[in-house]
């Protein structure tokens, strides 16, 4: 596996005015979150594309609820682990610095990362498909089924985006106007096939950003990314801070 950080790639990082990183389910895979993709990543069997999506929701909504609560119990009981707290150290080293994620775990937020851009929602947010209020999911009751609204007594869902659907306007604006105007573009630990986020790095690396990859597996994004560092997050963005802080 090539873990080697190379003195370009630090070079890149300390003449970079600007810097965005797209971050998957692998950086939170260290903190014990599972991932989508791979044998290890599927739930009860079923793929994402069969369990994120707003037919699959109303076809069977305490199924999806109940994946949902098994996510987010999993998520309060993990910590952000070093791949997280680089970053977010990062963000201060760097002039500009935003993370796109399309995790919606809140643990970049919880590692410190103030620029975050949330691509898919976050799982810590509920909405009334009636009113289209904002729910906090401790408030959440499942005693009955699946959880209504307490204004109005609609369904909820979890505010996150599934297939098929628009992602929120203001971040996707924020992430393309990042990926075309930063330096340096690093992919991290997503397996870069859900659109539209995965156009991201291609639009990076179009305007002629230095593209650095950190996946223990290959990716589309390998093709054309200039530095491909085979390993984890966790182990390796803090071997870059290590390094930059020289
Ligand atoms: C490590 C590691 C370690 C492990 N360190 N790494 C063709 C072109 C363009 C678009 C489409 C198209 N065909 C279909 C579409 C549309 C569709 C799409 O992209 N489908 C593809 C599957 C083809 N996209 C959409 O529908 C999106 N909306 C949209 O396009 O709107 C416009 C539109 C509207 C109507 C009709 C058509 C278009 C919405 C996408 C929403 C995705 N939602 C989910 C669920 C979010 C909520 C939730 O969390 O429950 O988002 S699905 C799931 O996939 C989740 C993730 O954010 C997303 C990406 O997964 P990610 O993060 O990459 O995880 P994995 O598991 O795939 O990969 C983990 C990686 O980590 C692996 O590579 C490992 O190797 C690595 N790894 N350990 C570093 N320690
Ligand atoms: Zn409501």
């Amino acid at each position: 596996m090539d873990t080697h950080i190379s003195e370009e790639l630090i070079e890149k990082l300390r003449r970079a005015k600007s810097v965005a990183a797209l971050t998957g389910a692998g950086i939170s895979a260290e903190s014990g979150v599972p991932t989508f993709r791979g044998d290890e990543g599927l739930w009860k069997k079923f793929s994402p594309e069969e369990l994120a999506n707003f037919d699959a929701f109303m076809r069977n909504p305490d199924m999806v609820w109940e994946w949902y609560n098994y996510r987010r119990k999993i998520i309060e009981e993990v910590q952000p682990n070093p791949g997280h707290l680089a970053l977010s150290k990062l963000e201060e080293m760097i002039p500009s610095f935003v993370v796109i994620t399309q995790n919606v775990d809140n643990l970049h937020q919880r590692a410190g990362s103030k620029n975050v851009v949330e691509l898919h929602g976050n799982i810590l947010r509920n909405r009334c498909l009636s009113c289209g209020r904002i729910i906090e999911s401790e408030t959440l009751d499942f005693s009955e089924g699946v959880p209504r609204c307490p204004y109005c007594g609609g369904m909820l869902r979890p505010d996150v985006v599934w297939f098929g659907e628009m992602l929120p306007e203001e971040a996707l604006q924020k992430a393309y106007r990042a990926a075309e105007t930063c330096d340096v573009f690093m992919v991290l630990g997503t397996s870069a096939v859900v659109y539209p986020a995965a156009s991201l790095p291609e639009i990076a690396f179009r305007q002629g950003a230095f593209i650095v990859e950190i996946n223990p597996e290959v990716t589309p994004v390998t093709d054309f990314a200039h530095v491909s560092l085979r390993g984890k997050t966790g182990e390796i963005l803090p071997k870059i801070i290590e390094a930059f802080s020289k």
